[in-house]
């Protein structure tokens, strides 16, 4: 271990939180094997031996947005050829493929639709609570519910009230991207602001709703830009205790307005550690397959990572910028991978209720 890292591991030992200073410090070190050590060791305090997934489907309405953010390859304007919107039948034949194939969530986020009422969104909750009850809809990231205020003209509150009452479940973690206004104006200058990100989360949690959050990294960003990202998530989860889980998003340029190269992968098991041992009222991190790759989620899990999301079965933001990885994973997979690493699989509900545990001898179906 370099000198460098030896008050960090005294603090993650003792169990003290983590400064600025440390986090800076650990996103500067090549030292992975010791900052992978650390967030195992407080990965496991909290989650054992566990590793959750969960079966679900990911539903993406329209793909066309009012933003242009320049990282964002899957957002298209009116007219444009590869444009979509899906009717509500669409919607409706997607979450009964995925109630057929035994799912327990619905992951609905979508762009910024220039022309959709506020009511399509309603009807969307209402039709899928009456038809599939069983189905948790996660769905609307920050930004969306944001552009529902801008659109209605109705307070945050209001918004999410209603949207809850017609039975919106909780809410992923998406367009957070990087909070920091000098990197975000350069990346997302449309896209509401940090603060604006975060007044809606805390609105979502003040409402009884859990959420999710995000980092998008691999960009044009610096490391100070991130770890300032990581305090503000941890300041408001402090007050409110209404985040589920961490996922750190690998920025994919292929379509991009942004000339990079993809992220290595010790980048990226250094924001899953990171994310891990900074985020201390975190209890879960997550590892999105699909955006490291099924194998690299799996080392992950040996570097404070307990969650590698889900089935998921399409999914078009990531693919759309040149993601290798498959979109559909089975339960079957799931379970050979995150036992493979030692650990003991368990499928999960979106509020990380348990649905079962993999016990040594049982075979996935
Ligand atoms: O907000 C857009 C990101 C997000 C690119 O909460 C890109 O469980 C990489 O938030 N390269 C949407 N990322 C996806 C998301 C998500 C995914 C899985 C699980 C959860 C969860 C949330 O995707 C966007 C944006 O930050 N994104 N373009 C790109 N080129
Ligand atoms: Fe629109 Fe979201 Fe893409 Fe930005 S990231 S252009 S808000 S779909």
């Amino acid at each position: 271990m370099r000198a460098d890292l030896k008050p960090i591991r005294d603090k993650v030992e003792a169990g003290e939180r983590l400064s600025e200073d440390d986090a800076l410090a650990l996103y500067g070190t090549r030292d992975i094997l010791t900052v992978g050590e650390l967030a195992a060791e407080a990965n496991r305090r909290v989650n054992g031996d566990r590793v959750f997934f969960i079966v679900n489907r990911h539903i993406n309405p329209t793909n066309l947005c009012v933003n242009r953010c320049k990282f964002c390859a899957f957002s298209k304007g009116k007219g444009e050829p590869l444009a979509y919107t899906m009717t509500m039948e669409e919607i409706l034949r997607r979450a009964e493929e995925a109630q057929a194939q035994r799912a327990t969530e619905l992951h609905i986020v979508g762009g910024l639709h220039p022309d959709l009422p506020f009511d399509f969104y309603l009807l969307m909750l209402r039709s899928l609570r009456e038809r599939f009850p069983s189905l948790h809809v996660q769905a609307f990231t920050a930004v969306e519910i944001d552009y529902f205020a801008k659109i209605t003209g109705l307070p945050l509150p209001a918004v999410i009230a209603q949207l809850k009452a017609a039975g919106l479940g909780s809410l992923p973690g998406g367009g957070a991207e990087i909070f920091a206004p000098e990197i975000r104006n350069e990346i997302c200058p449309e896209k509401i602001s940090g603060d604006r990100w975060l007044e809606v989360m805390e609105a979502v949690h003040a409402a009884g709703l859990r959420s999710n959050a995000t980092m998008l990294y691999g960009h044009v960003e610096t490391p100070e830009s991130r770890v300032d990202h990581l305090r503000r998530l941890r300041e408001l989860q402090d007050r409110t205790g209404g985040f589920q889980s961490f996922i750190p998003l690998a920025f994919h340029p292929k379509n991009t307005e942004i000339a990079k190269g993809y992220t290595t992968g010790l980048e990226d098991l250094l924001a899953l550690a990171v994310g891990r041992l900074y985020l201390d009222n975190f209890r879960h991190i997550k590892s999105f397959w699909i955006m490291v790759g099924p194998k690299l989620a799996q080392i992950s899990l040996h570097f404070g990572v307990d969650d590698i999301d889900g089935t998921v079965v399409e999914e078009k933001i990531t693919h759309a910028a040149g993601a290798q990885a498959g979109q559909e994973m089975s339960v079957a997979e799931l379970v050979t991978m995150i036992r493979q690493a030692g650990k003991i699989p368990v499928e999960r509900d979106t509020l990380y209720n348990v649905v079962r545990e993999w016990s040594a001898g049982d075979t996935p179906a």
